[in-house]
């Protein structure tokens, strides 16, 4: 491997499937400024260092969308991994199905509520488009 290869950093991000009673799963649009701004994912964001990856997600949702998640709601469900060009995500996604709170959109550019046979339809980062197929099979 050469140097440049080993100096990528992996980050570890976490993100969820919040699924409603319609069965319906939640993504969110990058606002524009971020990284892959416009693209539809599965919410969450970095793992602070020192930080258990369940508290990681509770807070993310809590900041992104004003929720509250019991911690005993997320089911760990598959992890996915991609090399961006900078630094290589690795990333679980957990699926949750209770919280409370009204969903909403403090950082996201728009929310969408869609059935996994439609996730297909939303551009995703390149990390969230597996698991598209692995939601679809298992809701
Ligand atoms: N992804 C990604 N898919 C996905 C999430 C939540 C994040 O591909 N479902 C990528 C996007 C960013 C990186 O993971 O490149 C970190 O996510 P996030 O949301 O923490 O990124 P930013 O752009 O908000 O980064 P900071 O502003 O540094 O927090």
């Amino acid at each position: 491997m050469s140097e440049a290869a080993e100096a990528v950093p992996t980050v570890l991000v976490v993100a969820v499937a919040l699924v409603d009673p319609d069965g319906r799963v939640l993504i969110a649009k990058r606002p524009e400024g971020k990284q892959l701004a416009g693209l539809w994912e599965f919410p969450g964001g970095k793992v602070e260092p020192g930080e258990r990856p369940e508290a990681a997600l509770i807070r993310e949702l809590k900041e992104e969308l004003g929720i509250d998640v019991n911690e005993a709601c997320l089911a760990p469900f598959v992890f996915t991994s991609h090399a961006y060009d900078s630094f290589h995500l690795l990333m679980p996604l957990y699926l949750c199905r209770r919280w409370s709170g009204v969903v909403t959109a403090r950082e996201h550019a728009g929310l969408a509520w869609v059935k996994p046979n439609k996730l297909s339809d939303y551009p995703m980062p390149p990390a969230d488009e597996p698991l598209v197929a692995w939601l679809r099979d298992l809701l």
